[in-house]
């Protein structure tokens, strides 16, 4: 897969008043080079009308678009890959359903990280690295040893994630990720394109 530094994820009651689209369309115009849309409570319909918007959006950015866990909706709106839980849909069987798209899963320990590369993901979501509001029923944070730990013993690409915001992006860089995620920090802003754009500089520094 094409690399990408900064992954902005869609988040649900963050932007009241806001289209979905237009807050991601901040993101990336801030340097966001890969979106993914994780939304657990719309109903079909209206994830549907939000996950083409997004695919629309991407595609004229020229960036990949991820769909979380719907697998039939990824395909349904020609995302360029899926993102999973470690509850989620079987790793090998996404990448059946998926063929040569991306396929992603999220990773809490060593353990998970390593069978994820093994099955033949494309990269892998590594946190929570802080506390976080954002997903419900999360493990318990796993720390910078875990970012430690991944980078040197992961081959794939890894993303960290979770309570990831501009204050500590620098001490999880330091820990060895070249990949940052977040949602809040993000989407919660009230200026995602300068939230992004931050980002961006700390990503810059590095080395
Ligand atoms: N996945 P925020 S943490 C969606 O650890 C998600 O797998 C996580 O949100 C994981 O940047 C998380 O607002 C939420 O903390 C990240």
């Amino acid at each position: 897969m094409r690399d990408f530094r900064l992954y902005a994820i869609t988040g649900e009651n963050f932007h009241p008043g806001r289209e979905l689209a237009d807050v991601m369309e901040q993101a990336i115009i801030g340097g966001a080079d890969i979106v993914q849309f994780r939304d657990k409570h719309s109903d079909p319909a209206e994830r549907l009308r939000k996950a083409r918007s997004l695919r629309e959006l991407t595609r004229r950015y020229g960036i990949p678009f991820i769909v979380n866990d719907h697998i039939d909706l990824a395909l349904e709106v020609d995302a360029d890959g899926v993102h999973l839980g470690q509850g989620d849909v079987p790793l090998e069987e996404a990448r059946r359903r998926m063929g040569s798209k991306i396929v992603g899963i999220s990773t809490h320990a060593i353990e998970e990280a390593l069978l994820a590369q093994e099955q033949g993901a494309d990269y892998i979501g590594a946190g929570p690295v802080y506390a976080t509001q954002t997903k419900a029923d999360v493990v318990a944070p796993v720390g910078l040893g875990y970012i430690r730990e991944v980078s040197e013993r992961i081959g794939i690409p890894f993303v960290a994630i979770g309570g990831i915001k501009l204050h500590n992006a620098d001490d999880v860089i330091a820990a060895g990720a070249t990949r940052l995620c977040a949602v809040s920090e993000i989407v919660g802003s009230d200026d995602p394109a300068e939230a992004c754009r931050a980002f961006i500089r700390i990503l810059d520094r590095k080395g």
